[in-house]
């Protein structure tokens, strides 16, 4: 494990965040544009913040792809610098760990592969020390070392990206032993503000990053984006998430024509530049549909089918599971009906897991 030591009196604030998913394969302008205005955020944050370090944590899965473009790669860069440049006067400290969706093997992830500069540092697994409060930062491919790594008699911190139990997966770590270890953890990888324990929070992402279904009348999501921040003082510690308004996918269902007007007056009095799949569960006039494309923040119409979907025998087991809600045993069929040799599995099945989160 790694040691990062800083002066014991000293007193820090950081910023944790994950969940980025950097992927300018759709709406590439629109994407780097909220990526700005996140980094922007997170530099008015701390600005205003008068402890002696800034440290900013990026708590996995920034980028969505385990191998990005090189376009990804270099606005990656363009958003450090950015971050860098609108803090100078404070000592400023990007600590990065890898998520699920960064990992390219059991060894390495796309950050070992990305240049070294002073810009960040790339902790897989490291200890962060602030005098008796003791910071641990683990990559996904170390979530394993987690437990045995808490130090007794510290107040031991965590930052990780992991997945905990939710309805339809198992946890990939054991949070009772998480939350009994560690006074205080802080993870990424579920996109919604969550705490599955009194001591254990999520950071949410800080915007949504697939079409998530809103209210046609309130356009509000039912989950809260954003960022967590955590301030050290004096041994001290207090830690809260900070909701954020950026440009976010969102999916709306509408039923009635009547729902189209008001739908488009809706979403065209709004300031952030949400963009829209909207779903129609009947025909609309040629007319009304027109208008609809028209939109600039409506980037796909969808009129659904009113036909029920037959299902056929085949497919009747991935039914099964599905009612089940058990997404392990889906992955499965799904990986023992496309041609992937044994050797590969577990990275296809990490693949796979990683989509659905
Ligand atoms: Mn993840």
């Amino acid at each position: 494990m790694e040691m990062l030591g800083f002066e014991p009196e000293s007193s820090a604030n950081f910023v944790i965040t994950g969940d980025w998913h950097i992927n300018l394969s759709k709406h590439p302008e629109w994407h780097r544009d909220r990526l700005f205005k996140l980094v922007d955020s997170i530099a008015k944050t701390l600005s205003r913040k008068h402890n002696y370090y800034k440290i900013v944590v990026l708590n996995g899965d920034i980028f969505d792809r385990a191998t990005p473009t090189l376009e990804e790669i270099g606005l990656f860069y363009e958003l450090l610098t950015y971050l860098k440049e609108s803090l100078v006067d404070k000592p400023l400290h990007i600590l990065l760990l890898a998520g699920n969706h960064e990992v390219l093997s059991k060894k390495q992830t796309t950050f070992d592969f990305l240049p070294r500069t002073a810009m960040f540092h790339y902790a897989k697994c490291a200890l962060v020390t602030f005098g008796d409060t003791w910071f641990h930062l683990v990559g996904h491919p170390y979530i394993k070392y987690i437990e045995p790594n808490t130090v007794l008699g510290k107040k031991n911190i965590l930052f990780s990206h992991y997945r905990s139990e939710l309805q339809f997966a198992a946890p990939e770590v054991d949070n009772d032993i998480v939350s009994k270890k560690y006074n205080l953890t802080i993870l990424s990888d579920i996109h919604y503000d969550y705490s599955p324990r009194e001591n254990i929070h999520y950071t949410s992402s800080p915007f949504s990053t697939k079409f998530i279904e809103v209210d046609s009348f309130t356009l509000e999501p039912s989950v809260v984006y954003g960022f967590y921040e955590l301030s050290y003082s004096a041994g001290k510690i207090s830690h809260k998430m900070t909701a954020l308004d950026l440009p976010s996918k969102f999916k709306c269902t509408l039923n009635k024509e009547e729902e189209i007007i008001t739908f488009i007056n809706a979403i065209r009095e709004q300031t952030t530049n949400h963009i829209y799949k909207v779903v129609l569960s009947f025909t609309p006039s040629s007319e009304l549909l027109s208008q609809l494309k028209a939109e600039e923040k409506i980037v796909n119409v969808v009129i659904q089918d009113a036909t029920p979907v037959e299902i056929d025998t085949d497919t009747s087991e991935i039914v099964d599971e599905l009612r089940e809600g058990n997404t392990e045993g889906l992955l499965e069929i799904i990986l023992n009906n496309i041609d992937v040799p044994e050797t590969n599995k577990e990275q296809y099945l990490q693949t796979l897991r990683g989509l659905l989160c």
